[in-house]
């Protein structure tokens, strides 16, 4: 009789690297605090568990189908209000919870909620802005963590309109936008034609009612 090995099943463990740390001490960055089996274990599931939808905003009075998929989560009765829509939060998945629960362990926050986007490939994008909404308070502290294709996340100083740096995000890395950094800097997630694979991101916030 053959008696089948099961694998047991993969416990996530955030791995006890040092962030880089850039700008002045705005951006910690932690390129691999998943590993690689990890992350791609992580982004099957949440691809599974997240009810994406394809988000809309309004800009200058009309509305617009924004590049790229979109789900937001977090405690009951959250509410976020972002170009011009108020969203209101759906239920943690077991994924996001237990994810946010690791960071929130890990890094001694106390973040409440998440934005989760999922860009298709390389066509979706976001355009330049700063997590600066009244809901976030005033010097907010944002998580944010990579899955699946490597994207530039570009920066510019507040107040430019030029670019001014860019940070390849690799699968299974966290960036934390420290307190000042929203105040400082604007961030975008630009176009890259070249990329077919999809990417993952989940920015973790705290939200004040
Ligand atoms: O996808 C990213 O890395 C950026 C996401 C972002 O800027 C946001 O959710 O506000």
């Amino acid at each position: 009789m053959i008696i089948s090995n099961p694998q047991p099943s993969p416990v996530w463990r955030l791995r006890p690297e040092p962030p880089e740390i850039l700008l002045d001490g705005l951006l910690h960055y932690y390129p691999s605090l998943f590993d690689p089996l990890q992350a791609d274990i992580l982004y099957q599931q949440l691809l599974q568990e997240i009810p994406w939808q394809a988000g809309r905003v309004f800009i200058y009075g009309r509305e617009h189908v924004i590049p790229r998929l979109q789900s937001w989560h977090g405690e009951p009765g959250i509410s976020y209000t972002y170009s011009g829509k108020t969203l209101v939060a759906n239920a943690w998945t077991p994924t996001l919870a237990s994810l946010c629960q690791m960071l929130n362990q890990r890094l001694g926050l106390h973040l409440n909620a998440v934005l989760c986007n999922l860009y298709r490939n390389g066509h979706d994008c976001m355009g330049w802005h700063a997590d600066d909404e009244k809901e976030l308070g005033d010097n907010p502290q944002i998580l944010s963590v990579s899955l699946g294709a490597e994207r530039d996340f570009a920066l510019r100083p507040t107040g430019s309109r030029r670019q001014s740096g860019i940070l390849r995000l690799a699968s299974g890395s966290l960036l934390d936008m420290r307190p000042g950094m929203q105040k400082h800097w604007q961030h975008s997630l630009p176009k890259r034609a070249g990329i077919q694979q999809p990417r993952i991101n989940l920015t973790f916030r705290t939200l004040y009612p």
